[in-house]
């Protein structure tokens, strides 16, 4: 028996950005044209599913008001769904956008708040689509400060238990769970590292494991290199998350992550 665990079904998320930009002036139809662009360029390089959000998640973002996020989802959800019938997440914690996303055409969320505010667990179960349960230490505007556990893995494994059971209960059908341990959300350089090699663990949990480190300080701090410069470390730590046995990894750079993948999938088809 071989002692690798690669998923047989290993799946790439695009992350799809919606900032709007602060170095054009172009407004709501430039940002909505150039991430409409970006999708198009990652449906062309084969991505499985589109993260699309309108908030920005990284530590010190401003808050996103339900009118701003919707304007910076919903149209991109339909205009995406009018080329292409990619499936589509949609990264938010708020219900209202979760439920007009799904109307518009996605068919997953993505929640780093593992469905913790308003009554998403409720909504997820009526929408009755996958729902991505992502384990955060503290707030997104507090959590680098002072990330602090006894047992990383084992912590966020409980957490992870708990979400599962918790949305179990709410109504969410257990083939619609994934689970991601939230790479870079209240975790020291360390903590992600000993994230990453635990990974085959979370296996045991039943569901799906969903990793994104793409880009992260994680790589920055081991390659002293800025955001624009992780492509190669991002692509490595995507190998290994892939051949620890995550089935679907969240990615910026979909094309050269496909070729990296495809490496792997052909080792994971070979019989032992
Ligand atoms: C993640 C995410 C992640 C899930 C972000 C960034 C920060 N959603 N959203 N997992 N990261 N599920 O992409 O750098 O790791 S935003």
């Amino acid at each position: 028996m071989s002692r690798l665990n690669i998923s047989a079904n290993l799946q790439i998320m695009g992350v799809i950005n919606t900032t709007p930009d602060s170095f054009s002036d172009g407004g709501q139809f430039d940002s909505l044209d150039k991430a409409f662009a970006q999708a198009q360029h990652m449906i062309a390089a084969g991505v499985d599913i589109l993260d699309i959000g309108g908030e920005s998640t990284r530590p010190s973002a401003e808050e996103v008001s339900e009118e701003e996020e919707l304007q910076r989802t919903i149209p991109l959800i339909r205009a995406v769904r009018e080329v292409s019938d990619v499936p589509i997440s949609i990264d938010s914690n708020k219900s209202s956008v979760m439920r007009a996303a799904v109307r518009a055409g996605a068919s997953m969320i993505n929640s780093i708040w593992a469905l913790r505010l308003e009554d998403s667990l409720q909504v997820a179960a009526q929408l009755d689509v996958p729902v991505c349960l992502m384990h955060m230490q503290g707030t997104p505007a507090t959590m680098q400060d002072n990330p602090d556990y006894e047992d990383v893995v084992g912590e966020v494994m409980e957490f992870l238990s708990q979400r599962i059971e918790a949305a179990l209960a709410a109504g969410v059908a257990r083939h619609n769970i994934i689970i991601d341990p939230g790479f870079g959300f209240g975790k020291t350089l360390q903590h992600n590292l000993q994230l990453l090699k635990s990974l085959p663990e979370f296996r045991k949990l039943g569901a799906p494991v969903l990793v994104g480190m793409s880009r992260k300080g994680m790589i920055g701090a081991i390659l002293d290199k800025p955001a624009h410069q992780r492509l190669y470390g991002s692509l490595s730590v995507a190998v290994m998350a892939a051949m620890l046995g995550a089935d679907i990894i969240r990615v910026h750079d979909v094309a050269e992550t496909a070729d990296a993948l495809a490496m792997v999938r052909a080792l994971g088809q070979v019989a032992s």
